[in-house]
């Protein structure tokens, strides 16, 4: 029996970690039946959310978990991909989590009114009295992420050209398909599901949620894979609101 540690449900989704709903979709594509449980990333052997125990062996990071799936239970997520689409596979998740990651980021934790009915949130558990405290530490912390990783450097609208730019590479790679590759989808869906679900989750407001919802094709994806992986989350779906 696997267990995954994540979040938990919140703001309408399986998760708010999308490595964490990735990780969940590739353990639904195994096949495989998993416990969630919820977790202080803190205590993760990287100090990081998802991990999972696996009878007793932890494996942390959606792609090391990715990769011991394939190992260990004999799954090909790229099973009947061409090799290009498998270097299209593998450079679409590249940009969805080093990339679109971090603009959905600053979108939560610098947009005041979103921080506010989100990420703040995460701090409900720290006693009253130090988590303003904490919550301004926290905040800065990230601050200082995104302003290393670079994206935290371009202005607005140079983050609004750049998120439009992705929806667009996703949109397109998509096309008129119901899966990414195909008919059926492979591991590369588990991530651009987990994170196109994040990027237009209906709890937010922002430019990177009007980019990726401006595609018909991503919401339509959303909402299958919703429906496929996630029908207790469909009330919480755009196209169902
Ligand atoms: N490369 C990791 C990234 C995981 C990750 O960034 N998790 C975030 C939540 S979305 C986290 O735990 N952040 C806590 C922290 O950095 O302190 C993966 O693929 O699992």
């Amino acid at each position: 029996m696997i267990t995954l540690y994540g979040f938990g449900p919140a703001f309408g989704l399986p998760d708010p970690s999308q490595f964490v709903v990735k990780t969940e979709v590739l353990l639904k594509l195994v096949g495989e039946a998993y416990e969630k449980r919820r977790a202080d990333p803190r205590k993760g052997p990287r100090g990081k959310i998802p991990w999972i125990d696996d009878s007793g062996r932890i494996v942390p990071d959606s792609n090391l978990i990715r990769f011991h799936l394939e190992a260990t239970r004999g799954i090909d997520f790229e099973k009947g991909l061409t090799d290009p689409q498998k270097g299209a596979a593998w450079a679409l998740e590249r940009m969805l989590e080093d990339h679109v990651y971090w603009l959905v980021v600053m979108e939560r934790w610098l947009d005041p009114v979103n921080f506010a009915k989100g990420p703040r949130k995460f701090f409900d558990p720290v006693p009253a009295l130090i988590r303003p405290l904490v919550t301004g530490m926290v905040g800065r912390q990230v601050g200082k992420t995104l302003q290393s990783h670079g994206i935290g450097r371009y202005t607005p609208e140079e983050r609004t050209g750049l998120a439009a730019r992705a929806a667009l590479a996703v949109s397109q790679c998509l096309g008129d398909k119901p899966w990414l590759f195909g008919e059926e989808p492979c591991g590369a869906d588990a991530t651009a599901y987990a994170f196109v679900a994040s990027a237009i989750c209906p709890h937010f407001e922002g430019p990177v949620r009007r980019a990726f919802e401006k595609h018909a094709n991503l919401v339509e994806y959303v909402e299958r894979g919703n429906k496929r992986w996630f029908p207790d989350f469909l009330p919480g779906s755009v196209t169902s609101r």
